[in-house]
């Protein structure tokens, strides 16, 4: 045991404070010089992290205080990037669990503390943003016992103890009443209760070395680092260890340099032993969960296991009229390497081959984990085209299972009925709705996870911006039939050109236009969104006719409704299965897969791809055989819907027209074979 080292993570559900609460921490340790310039949320320190203001990756640092090294892993708060929190709390002998003090524990809330009781940490909970005007510190601890209890924790692990923070002022009070809190002007009852509360690390440094690699980082000087837990034995530089590689294999390599962590720098090491977070430099083709151990009589450790993804994208070579142009990195050689390399780092990502050369499906956690990877690459130079992203379905037993999510909606008490309404078309069964009696009230629903593919940007819409959405997986169910895709269609350029103001002037009654004046188009590009669910092939780049004949009136004055701008999660939400997202360092453009008009399969108002047309089936809710419903036993009853009416059909026996996947030949195909039972349409 090493008792002059504490090992934390600090956990929490989305922009509950974690890294404001890191950066007072490191502030008052003292571990800046003084007049240090240091940035809000320094820990934030990639790029995309610091524009969106949110965690991607979770990083170590470490403070010292009284003589006690606390080494400390701030995790990110958003539900795709859960997998960076599983493999933190490998590292880490207990965790600080923060919580709004507002909005109490939401979904990541529970994900992370379930995460942490599996493993045994010891939590400190800590009731953030006690400054805010609307906080209720003592019906959120309330809430947060309920969660433990929910969660199976032990008696031991209920006896956690409980500080109240603002982050921003770095301050942390043992107790809080309805007149504030008792007279704490820093964090150190926080420290004290880190010291305290979370135990030394276990691990002898005598032992066989075991150190585990958690996590990757890359320097320009140094090369691959490893980040590492020594969990046994004594680690020394210029040391020989063997790497047990994930395939069993044994490599032996040298140590050739150490490090440990201290603010936002690392010190150069000559000795580590157990219970410490190191950095290792200098180890060629070190993975993720390979363990460092002694090379006569190796003893590595279990692999480290996580979350299996459950969002998959189709990433192709951009071959669209306009590829190549600003990207440096195009073919599918460089895609292939590129997503190659971050499997390396990115431990809940998975690649596979499909069945062409040039696209890979890649699989992640959701929709913003998978956007962040294409928008980084893009940053790098990458061109790429995306698809819509689709649920990954599992088969145990025979059974076709498909993810399901729990889904938090906290939305003024006037939005209930349109949340429903939309939660109800994309298979969303309310389980709870408690009503705080603030004017909001929080929703919680079960939903295949299918059904959140675009849900954020139409819930904002139907809100007017003020729902808070959050979701988590919370298991796997049946899967259950096709679902409605996007109601309308697209307005698709007919020709290459640049876009005109006056053709868009002509166009922009059809519905919301995606590009402006003076764009360049091809064939096959999406320029707008239609307001009807066909598709609609325009031309874009249609000049006015030129008259010698001055106009008496002022026609000329074109006003064009602002275009709409998408950003690429936007995008990526708005495509259908025929459409792709075309990524490139300076454009996003979004297009059909087939570009050609003619080849173009239609998407027609009630077609669908098995009888009617070779369209999608816009009109399938779902289909399923069913003894309660309108048919008798055995007969097969399908419900319809498209847009807001949604109808269902039964037919006589199971021999009804199982290909039929849409309202038309669902009842044209019954009426032949006289197997049509019923048909009733709701409005
Ligand atoms: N009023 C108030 N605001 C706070 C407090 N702590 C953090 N914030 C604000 O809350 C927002 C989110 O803070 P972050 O520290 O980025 O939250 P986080 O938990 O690290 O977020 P993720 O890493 O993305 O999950 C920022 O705007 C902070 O300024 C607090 O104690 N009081
Ligand atoms: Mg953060």
């Amino acid at each position: 045991m090493n008792d002059a080292i504490r090992n934390i993570a600090i956990i929490a559900h989305v922009d509950h404070g974690k890294t404001t609460l890191v950066d007072a921490m490191l502030r008052q340790s003292g571990i800046f010089r003084i007049n240090q310039e240091v940035a809000e949320r320094v820990m934030d320190s990639n790029e995309l992290e610091r524009e969106r203001g949110i965690t991607i990756l979770a990083k170590n640092t470490a403070l010292f205080y009284r003589g006690t090294r606390i080494n400390i892993v701030d995790t990110p708060g958003h539900s795709d990037f859960g997998g960076e929190v599983e493999r933190a709390l490998r590292m880490v002998d207990g965790v600080l669990l923060l919580v709004d003090a507002s909005e109490g524990p939401l979904p990541q809330t529970r994900y992370v503390l379930q995460k942490a009781l599996q493993a045994k940490l010891p939590p400190i909970v800590v009731l953030n943003k006690i400054d805010r005007s609307d906080a209720r510190p003592a019906a959120v601890l309330d809430e947060i016992y309920s969660l433990f209890i929910d969660l199976d924790a032990i008696e031991d692990q209920l006896d956690f103890p409980v500080l109240y923070t603002n982050a921003k002022t770095g301050v942390a009070h043992r107790k809080w009443g309805e007149s504030g809190g008792d007279d704490a002007r820093d964090l150190t009852f926080l420290f004290e209760a880190i010291l305290n509360t979370i135990p030394a690390p276990a691990g002898d440094p005598q032992k066989t070395l075991q150190v585990q690699v958690t996590n990757l980082d890359y320097s320009d000087y140094l090369g691959r680092i490893a980040i590492a837990r020594v969990f046994e034995g004594t680690l020394h530089r210029g040391d020989q260890v063997g790497i047990a590689k994930l395939d069993g294999s044994l490599q032996t390599t040298r140590i050739t340099k150490l490090f440990t962590f201290r603010g936002l720098d690392r010190d150069e090491a000559e000795t580590v032993s157990a219970g410490d977070i190191v950095a290792i430099a200098g180890v060629e083709g070190i993975q993720i969960g390979e363990t460092l151990t002694d090379p006569e009589n190796p003893a590595p450790l279990d692999p480290l296991l996580i979350d299996e993804p459950t969002l998959a994208m189709i990433f192709t070579v951009n071959n669209s009229p306009l590829a190549g142009r600003v990207g440096q990195w195009v073919t599918s050689r460089d895609l292939r390497d590129r997503l190659q390399k971050e499997l390396l780092t990115n431990v809940s990502i998975r690649v596979e081959n499909t069945d062409t050369p040039e696209a890979f499906r890649v699989l992640g956690r959701g929709e913003l984990q998978l956007a962040i990877l294409i928008e980084t690459m893009r940053r790098e130079g990458y061109e790429v085209m995306v698809g819509k992203p689709e649920i990954v379905v599992r088969s145990e037993n025979g059974r076709r299972l498909e993810p399901l999510e729990m889904l938090v909606i906290d939305c003024p008490e006037g939005f209930i009925g349109i949340v429903m309404e939309t939660l109800g078309a994309r298979r969303g069964e309310l389980t709870q709705m408690i009503n705080h009696g603030s004017g909001r009230v929080r929703m919680e629903f079960r939903i295949p996870s299918r059904g959140l593919i675009g849900l954020r940007g139409q819930m904002l819409t139907e809100t007017r911006g003020t729902a808070l959405i959050h979701s988590i997986l919370a298991g796997w169910t049946d899967y259950g039939g096709e679902m409605a895709s996007r109601a309308t269609g697209a307005l698709v350029a007919d020709r290459a050109g640049m876009t005109t103001a006056y053709a868009l002037w002509n166009l922009q009654e059809r519905g919301v236009l995606f590009v402006g004046p003076g764009a360049e188009v091809y064939e096959g590009m999406i320029v707008g969104d239609n307001s009807r669910e066909a598709d609609m092939d325009v031309n874009v780049t249609k000049e006015k006719k030129q008259t010698n004949m001055r106009a008496s009136t002022a026609d000329e004055a074109i006003r064009l409704i602002p275009h709409r701008e998408l950003s690429l999660e936007q995008a990526i939400e708005y495509i259908a299965e025929d459409e792709y997202v075309e990524v490139t360092p300076k454009s996003l453009r979004l297009r059909k897969k087939v570009l050609d008009a003619k080849k173009r399969p239609r998407r027609t108002g009630i077609g669908c791809r098995r009888s009617c047309s070779p369209g999608r089936p816009a009109a399938v809710r779902d289909e399923w055989r069913d003894e309660r419903s309108r048919g008798g036993p055995g007969d097969l009853v399908m419900d319809l819907g498209f847009r807001r009416r949604q109808g269902s059909v039964s037919f006589r026996g199971a021999a009804a027209p199982q290909r039929a996947s849409c309202l038309t030949c669902a009842l044209n195909e019954g009426a032949a074979t006289r197997n049509l039972l019923l048909f009733v349409m709701e409005i």
